[in-house]
Parts: C-alpha cells; structure tokens; sequence
C-alpha cells in the first residue's frame, strides 16, 4: 500500500473523509477503502406541531426523525453526541455488532453510564462485515420515541446487491408518538406499577398521516416514476408495538432482514416487529395514481388495551393528478390480532446461502438454555398501594423468573473489565428454576407463581462458544409476542412454534441449511423460538424485549464475553470520555 492520501467533502453539515491509496484509487474506484464518517448529535429540546398542538420534545440536530447516518462497510463511525437535554442519555446503534468496540454500544447502565445534561461523549465504531438497513435510538429512559434515525451501510465500493440495483433507496421509519412528555409518563407508569400509557399515534417518517386530527399535511409522501424499482428500508422504531405494513395495490419483494440478505420472498404484507428492520424492493408497477401506505399494530396480548390507530403515507406517481384531489388506494390491513398471518410471514423468511456476509449454522452448541420469557408480578412498596394489573401488585417482567435489575453505581461492562465485584452475578438459570405448563392460562389462579424476584444475573460466555437458546413465551398475566433484542450479535433462527416446546418433537424442526439470521425476533404468543449464535465478541451483551414498557421492568438479561486468546480478540480498555456515573 502507498500512503495513504486523504479526501474529504463536506455534504448536508456532515464530513466524510475519505482514506484511500492514491494508487488504488488511480487504477479503480473498486478496491478496499475505508472512510472516516464523522458526525454530532446535538440533543435538545425542540418544539413541534402535532396532532393539533405544540409539543417540547427531545430530538437530535432539531429533527424528528434525526439524522440519517450513510456508510459502507469498513467505515469508521465517529459520532459526537453534545447532551443540552434534561435528561440523562445514551445512544444506541441497533444491529451494529460492536466487534471490539461494547464501550460504544450504548444502553444504560449496561456499556456505560449515562451522558449527563451538560456532557458529551464521542461513539466511536467500525463497520466489519456488515450492510444494510440499521437504526439509532437512545437507550435511556423512553427517550427513544422522538430519538432516533437510519443508520445505512451500502457495500463497500466495487460489491453490489445481491439483487438488481434499486433506481432509488428510500428509509421509512416507523414510529410512535405520544401527547405528552414520555419521561414523565414512563416514570408514572413505574411508580403505579401499571404499563405506560398507551400512544396517540403512530407515525411515518415522523408524520402520523390523515386519519388523525390536524394531520391532512402531515403525512410522509413517496414520488415515484412508473416502472421503476425502490428499496425501501423499513424500521420498527416504534416504542412498545409489533407493525403490520401494506401498500395498496402493491406487491412487495422482502430481499433482507435485520441487515441480513434473504431468499427473496414476494408479499403484499409485512409484521414488523420492534426493533426489526425489512429491505423491500418495490416497482411501480401499477396505473399512474396515488396509493396509500399504512402501518397499524399486531397487537397479541389478549384483552390488553392498545393503540388502534392507523398511520398513513402516500406514495404518489409522476404524472398523477394531485393526490389530494383523488382519494388514492387504501391498503386493507390484517386484523389488529391476526397471529395466523404475522406467523405466516415471519416464519417464510430464509436465509440467502453464499450471499454477502453469510454464515453457516453452527453444529456443535456450548452452551443449551431453555428461557421462559414473559410478564409477572412485583410486590408494592410498604405502604403504598400499586394500581396493578391486577390490583394489588406492581407489574414486572423476567427472564426464567429473574426480574433483571441494572447496576446503579457502575455499568456492566465497567465492572467486568476491571474486575468490580459485587456489581452483577453469573448465575443466570439455564433453564426455568420451577417447570410449569408454561403456556397455560390456568397457572394465573397459583399467585405466588406469578411473583419473579429482582436481581442482576447473567450469563458467562467463553470467546467463541456456541449458545442455543430456546425462549418459551409463558401465560403469566398474559401471553404476548415480545420482540427480543440481541446486542453484539446476530442469531440463526432455528424454529418457531406455539405452545409449550417439546424437545422430542421440536428439534427435528429445526431448520440448519438456510435459517433467517437476524438480532430480533418477536417470539411467536404463547409459543416458542430457537435462536443460535456465536460468542466470539468481548464485552457484556444486553439481550432484551425491545418494548420499552417491559425493559425497566425486568424482562432483560445480558451475557458476558470473556476475551479471546489474541489481542485481536481482546476488548480494548474504555475510551478516554466514557461517562461516570
Ligand atoms: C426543555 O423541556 C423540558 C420539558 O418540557 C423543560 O422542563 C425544560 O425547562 C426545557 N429546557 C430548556 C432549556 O428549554
Ligand atoms: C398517562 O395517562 C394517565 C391516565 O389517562 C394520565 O392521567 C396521564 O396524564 C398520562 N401521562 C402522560 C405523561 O401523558
Ligand atoms: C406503614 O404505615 C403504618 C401506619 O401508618 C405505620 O405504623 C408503619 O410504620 C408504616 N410502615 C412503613 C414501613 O413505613
Ligand atoms: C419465581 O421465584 C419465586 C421465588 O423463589 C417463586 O416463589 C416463584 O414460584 C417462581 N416462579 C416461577 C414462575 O418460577
Ligand atoms: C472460533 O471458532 C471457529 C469454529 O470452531 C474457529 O474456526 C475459529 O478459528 C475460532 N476463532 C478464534 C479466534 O479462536
Ligand atoms: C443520571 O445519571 C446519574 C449518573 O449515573 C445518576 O446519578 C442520576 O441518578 C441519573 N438521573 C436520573 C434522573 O436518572
Ligand atoms: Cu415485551
């Protein structure tokens, strides 16, 4: 390599830098180079104008959604975040596997402690064998539901798409939105120790669409030019609900999830769980018209009260009378509980064998767990009275009945790198500590079954050991499809089911040719999923439900990393600016 010249160019406020051998770069614009993307998030107060009122929101560099970040594989991300807020944050870069970097990983209290107002800290990150649709979102509080962007990694220089090149790539941002301060809101709904408040909308882009009050111009609206093909990179950043998405009159092709290439997979209907993300390619292939999109919850709880309504977004073709004088095609979305088709969709998705990134299944498993996951019950405070569900009890949430608690005075990975004691145990169960028909609504009627103790228990991991774990959904107050979220890591989904799992009979199920691969999984109600991955990332790994009504309250757990043999394989001490609590 020859030294290396230094290329830059400033584009919508944001520098990239390029690092490139100059004589590579004489020869063909192809070969290996890697940039320096640099970016600052100021977060602030801003006011917007929302369902027929104006609201003080937090939000990044005054937008909502914020910024979108665009890379490519090999990139080094830096990103400053300045917090001029109220509130303590950290950001999070969802499927971003961190490889050597967990001090940049970002939940709270679990790779650091908070930003405090007033303080900044420096992201910094490199994308290793990674592309396509990621998101960013504080992992504070419920700060997420006005904080968050695309994050976009295209193929290093000279890769293509395992698919035709889209004429255009466009993020579309599923999001929910409350009338409210949701810091506030999620503090009352703790100290009650009810769920949160259930949301005012849902939103598109940011806009919540037509169907809600004083929204006519706030909807997200899609130019398209008749017979050609869009990427759309869809995200669930909604707060605590499951999305079904359609197009009217259209067809969609599913070319990956979760930055994972897949088989391609043509629908007219996606469930989106929180957390996840779908790359679709979509030809405008109908009459030159206009066609609504819509997005509403899959809501799976039976007889929980949910947020019902609809967002909408228009997706208008050049040539097409205005939009507003012809009402377009409306999308007819499955029913709020249609389990038959969210099951359906998600378990037709297959992995793209030899495509960009992929990894075979490993064969020989280290560590088998067996993990109920779901609700449960937390006794109230002397001498208060906790307004339920059910009465009499504060809502709480675990992981083979452990009710995970993060540490307050040092996050979790602090403590494993310089050996802190006292600050977290590894006893996480490998399997539940009392067997039940878990999935059987009859076992709400034993109480003191229902009551998961509060603690700080996770899982040791050797570098590079291979777990399998099975999550199995429980009926305690109520079976629910959770979206669980893996930090650091991206899993191989083996099978899914419904009822309890049976070893016997399940295993035969699995799927070890061409499994979807993925970092969230909504976990099929009162039924199961098996996920596999490996271990060969240092650093401690949160793996949670990524509705943020059940984080705080216990239905969490993380995994421990231990280093590698090499330094290559060492997790370098924390930089220099991570904030102390
Ligand atoms: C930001 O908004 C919060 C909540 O509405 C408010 O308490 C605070 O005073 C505001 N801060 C500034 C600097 O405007
Ligand atoms: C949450 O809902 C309750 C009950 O409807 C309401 O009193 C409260 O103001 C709401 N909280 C916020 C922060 O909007
Ligand atoms: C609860 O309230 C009772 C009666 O007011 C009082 O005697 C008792 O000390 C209180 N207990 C606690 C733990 O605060
Ligand atoms: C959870 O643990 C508590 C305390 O040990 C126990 O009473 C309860 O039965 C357990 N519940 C389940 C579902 O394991
Ligand atoms: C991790 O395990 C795989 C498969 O057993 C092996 O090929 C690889 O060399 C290991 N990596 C390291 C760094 O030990
Ligand atoms: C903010 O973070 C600091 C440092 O970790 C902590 O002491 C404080 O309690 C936090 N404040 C809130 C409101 O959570
Ligand atoms: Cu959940």
């Amino acid at each position: 390599m020859t030294s290396p010249s230094v290329i830059y160019s400033i584009e919508m406020g944001r520098l990239v830098f390029l690092f490139a051998s100059s004589l590579l770069l004489m020869v063909a614009a192809t070969t290996v180079s890697a940039a320096i993307v640099e970016h600052s998030f100021n977060v602030q107060n801003l006011t917007v104008n929302r369902l027929c009122n104006r609201h003080v929101i937090t939000a990044a560099n005054g937008r909502l959604p914020g910024p979108s970040i665009r890379a490519r594989e090999g990139d080094t991300l830096i990103i400053h975040v300045f917090n001029k807020s109220p509130y303590n944050l950290t950001i999070h870069w969802h499927g971003i596997h961190q490889m050597l970097s967990a001090w940049a990983d970002g939940p709270d209290m679990i790779t650091q402690c908070p930003i405090r107002p007033g303080n900044k800290y420096t992201y910094k990150f490199k994308i290793i064998k990674q592309e396509g649709t990621f998101w960013w979102h504080s992992h504070t509080s419920t700060l997420r539901a006005t904080l968050y962007g695309a994050i976009i990694i295209r193929p290093r220089a000279g890769s293509s798409y395992p698919f035709p090149k889209p004429y255009r790539e466009v993020p579309i941002l599923l999001g929910e939105w409350w009338n409210g301060n949701v810091v506030d809101m999620a503090n009352q709904a703790l100290a009650h120790g009810t769920g949160p408040n259930i949301s005012d909308a849902y939103t598109i882009n940011g806009w919540p669409g037509d169907l809600y009050p004083c929204s006519q111009n706030q909807m997200y609206k899609l130019k398209v030019k008749q017979g050609k093909t869009y990427l759309l990179r869809i995200t669930n950043a909604a707060v605590d609900n499951n999305l079904f998405y359609k197009i009217a009159n259209h067809k969609m092709i599913v070319v990956a999830v979760d930055a994972r290439y897949t088989n391609p997979y043509v629908t007219d209907v996606l469930v989106v769980a929180s957390g996840q993300t779908i790359d679709v390619l979509l030809t405008a292939d109908q009459p030159i018209g206009s066609y609504y999109m819509a997005a509403r919850a899959y809501a799976s709880a039976a007889g929980l009260e949910f947020d019902s309504t609809t967002t909408r977004g228009v997706i208008v073709y050049e040539g097409a009378p205005s939009w507003t004088s012809r009402t377009p095609l409306i999308p007819v979305l499955p029913a709020f509980n249609d389990t038959p088709t969210a099951h359906k969709f998600s378990t037709s998705l297959t992995a793209l064998v030899g495509g960009p990134h992929w990894e075979p299944v490993p064969l020989k498993v280290d560590h088998k767990m067996f993990v109920t996951i779901g609700m449960a019950l937390d006794v109230c405070p002397s001498n208060t009275t906790c307004q339920g569900p059910p009465v009499g009890a504060k809502l709480s949430a675990s992981m083979n009945n452990v009710s995970f608690v993060p540490p307050s005075s040092l996050s979790l990975l602090q403590a494993f790198f310089f050996n802190v004691r006292g600050v977290y145990t590894t006893d996480f169960p490998v399997k539940p500590p009392v067997q039940f028909d878990y999935t059987n609504p009859s076992i709400n009627g034993d109480r003191p079954l229902l009551f998961a103790p509060k603690g700080t228990r996770i899982t040791k991991l050797k570098f590079n050991s291979t777990v399998e774990m099975v999550m199995q959904n429980t009926a305690i107050i109520g079976a629910e499809n959770h979206p669980m979220h893996l930090h650091g890591f991206d899993f191989h989904v083996l099978a899914q089911g419904f009822g309890n799992f049976n070893p016997a009979t399940d295993t035969l199920k699995y799927n070890l040719f061409n499994p979807q691969i993925r970092h969230t999984i909504g976990v099929p109600v009162g039924g199961w999923a098996v996920i596999r991955f490996v271990a060969n990332n240092p650093g401690v790994w949160f793996m949670h439900c990524h509705f943020d009504g059940h984080l705080p309250i216990g239905l969490a757990t993380a995994f421990v990393v231990e280093n590698g043999p090499t330094p290559e394989t060492t997790l370098p001490p924390p930089p220099v600016d991570l904030p102390q609590c």
